[in-house]
């Protein structure tokens, strides 16, 4: 699949602001830094649809972007950044929540992890949230060009590992930096959501 057409709509706070056209859509998730704005900057073939390593402190933001008219990429507010407070973290919770919860149009939710680190309480919990509320969850670990093939190989087992995930549970690599294998990543990305 190919992106040809990319959209910002909206950063909302809250419910009301979210789409109401019914349109699938694909969540992304993960540790601040990750390589979440990147990630979805690579696939749309866009620069910059999303801001690199913006200042994290918006915590509470979920961007939507109209995907081909046919769908959205929702970027959900980035998690484990050390310096916000309690009441931030608060927020985020709360933000995140307020999207999960019964979001009939969320087809897939897609969590980032950067293949060079274990999976920390953050990644588990977002992991367990996902499932918890009843989402197909996408793996996707980013930065892979940092990584050569064997290394890539003990991080797939590692990350299993640690997350405990099924043999059908299948884990993707990708490098937003060599952009290979995009189109293939997004026939998986939006398997069975159009
Ligand atoms: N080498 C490499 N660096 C990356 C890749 N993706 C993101 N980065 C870098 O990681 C940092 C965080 O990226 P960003 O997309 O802003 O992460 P976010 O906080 O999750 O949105 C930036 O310095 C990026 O240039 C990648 O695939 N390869
Ligand atoms: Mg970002």
């Amino acid at each position: 699949m190919e992106i040809k057409q990319a959209e910002f709509i909206i950063s909302a706070v809250k419910r009301e602001q979210f789409p109401k056209d019914e349109l699938p859509e694909v969540a992304f998730v993960g540790r601040s830094n990750v390589g979440k704005s990147s990630i979805i900057n690579a696939l749309t073939n866009r620069r910059k649809l999303v801001k690199v390593s913006g200042t994290p402190g918006k915590t509470r933001l979920v961007n939507f972007f109209l995907i081909n008219n046919n769908s959205y990429f929702v970027d959900l507010p980035g998690y484990g950044y050390a310096k916000i407070s309690k009441e931030q973290k608060k927020d985020w919770g709360k933000m995140i929540e307020t999207y999960l919860q019964g979001r009939e149009v969320l087809r897939r939710v897609i969590l980032l992890l950067d293949c060079r680190r274990i999976p920390n309480e953050d990644d588990m919990l977002m992991y367990n949230w996902i499932k918890h509320y009843g989402y197909d969850c996408m793996i996707i670990c980013t930065k892979s060009d940092k990584l050569n093939k064997s290394e890539l190989a003990k991080s797939e087992r590692t990350i299993r590992k640690t997350l405990n995930l099924k043999e059908s549970e299948k884990i993707s690599f990708y490098s937003s930096l060599k952009k290979v294998g995009g189109e293939e990543l997004l026939d998986k990305i939006f398997y069975e959501v159009l």
